[in-house]
């Protein structure tokens, strides 16, 4: 018999779909996992939205207050999804109550702000992650075990670019993530922050940067309905845009190596278009988001004569997760990240060993965007 973990989700759109659907399927493709999560409340603020959700996600029950969700007895995990302003209020509430507090990223707007939540659940004592779901690709973590096994040698480059165009369209309406004081910032924390983080996790710290943030449209028109698809309707009145379209950076690692970031939102053409390449001494690998079943490997020390990329598909029951879900060359998508995400997050929490990425990765990674933006400020070389 499973043992339950009684989830609590603050949120319902985009990212509340996308976690309640992990939650729903994790016992279904990781049974010997020995946790069975259990949807047991969600919440917002509109009762009638909540209920409707709550109802379509197969919640158990719905909360409109949050600071009610977090002193109920019958919730082990507070998962955050709502929008950026609201993360630091929910996790200091959930954390003093004693739950687990899992959150979405960038866990909040700036350092200052990331570091009041890690002081909470430090202080409270309670266990910590952060959604930087491009950790739960299979092809990412072949890329982890690779380099930590030596295949690439000494990593000299990372050079990622994260492009999307979903708001190319200058009639696309304000939604939350293009409202500074909502979001923090634009392309910056919305996509650079999982370059970040996978560049911390694969390479290691980023002790240096020099930044460029730009925003090509000024003004659009403000929203009227969002929807759960990043959109909504636009109304007939215009507003400022008060975040980066565009957010670019040089950065040294404290192992020597050196890296480029790349992300925008006004990539015409580019969807998810989350890419990074490593080289090191050995050889190279690529990676896209775009075609998140495949990893391509360079050996330096194949034979001259077969020297070249090859793409390993990431499907075959030896790469990571990829034994539970289907027969070989069967592909996964985008909502098996968070369902993998959530595997190792339950499996440390059932264990009680440590995880990652925790508050401390989603801190690390706000120190790098900070710097990056004072860094674009100044025109000047920032220290992270
Ligand atoms: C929109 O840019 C978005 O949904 C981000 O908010 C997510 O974090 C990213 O994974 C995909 O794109």
């Amino acid at each position: 018999m499973a043992k339950q973990v009684r989830i609590g989700l603050v949120g319902y759109q985009f990212m509340g779909k996308a976690h309640s659907n992990a939650y729903r399927q994790l016992h279904r493709f990781f049974p010997e996992l020995g946790v069975e999560p259990v949807l047991k409340a969600l919440c917002g603020r509109s009762e009638e939205k909540v209920k409707a959700a709550a109802e379509k996600f197969g919640f158990e029950s719905y909360e409109t207050d949050y600071r009610k969700l977090v002193e109920r007895d019958d919730i082990d995990i507070i998962d955050i999804v709502t929008p950026g302003d609201t993360h630091v209020e929910i996790a200091i509430a959930a954390a003093k109550a004693g739950k687990m507090v899992f959150c979405e990223k960038p866990l909040a707007s700036s350092v200052d702000k990331v570091q009041v939540m890690c002081d909470a659940v430090n202080a409270a004592g309670v266990r910590n992650a952060t959604c930087f779901n491009y950790r739960g690709v299979p092809a990412v973590k072949l890329a982890k075990q690779m380099i930590q096994d030596g295949v690439l040698g000494k990593i000299y480059h990372w050079r990622s670019v994260y492009l999307q165009d979903w708001i190319v369209d200058p009639n696309f309406p304000i939604v939350w993530r293009l409202q500074g004081d909502i979001a923090g910032s634009g392309s910056h924390g919305d996509l650079v922050a999982h370059s970040i983080d996978l560049a911390h996790y694969l390479v290691g710290d980023i002790t240096e940067v020099c930044g460029m943030m730009d925003t090509f449209i000024k003004q659009r028109p403000i929203l009227a309905e969002s929807d759960d698809r990043l959109g909504g309707k636009a109304s007939d009145e215009m507003g400022d845009v008060t975040v980066d379209d565009s957010s670019i950076f040089l950065a040294r690692f404290a192992n020597g190596a050196v890296g480029t970031f790349e992300a925008t939102r006004m990539a015409a053409g580019r969807k998810n278009h989350n890419k990074f390449e490593i080289n090191g001494s050995k050889g190279s690998i690529v990676f896209n988001m775009e075609r998140m079943n495949e990893l391509e490997y360079y050996n330096h020390d194949d034979p001259a004569e077969l020297k070249g990329f090859r793409t390993i598909q990431t499907t075959d029951g030896c790469h990571p997760y990829t034994g539970n879900y289907w027969p070989i060359g069967h592909i996964i998508g985008y909502e098996h990240t968070f369902i993998n995400l959530i595997h190792d997050m339950l499996q440390a929490w059932e264990s009680g060993a440590e995880f990652h990425p925790d508050f401390n990765d989603g801190l690390k990674c706000q120190k790098v965007l900070d710097a990056v933006k004072s860094s674009s400020d100044t025109r000047t070389w920032k220290g992270v």
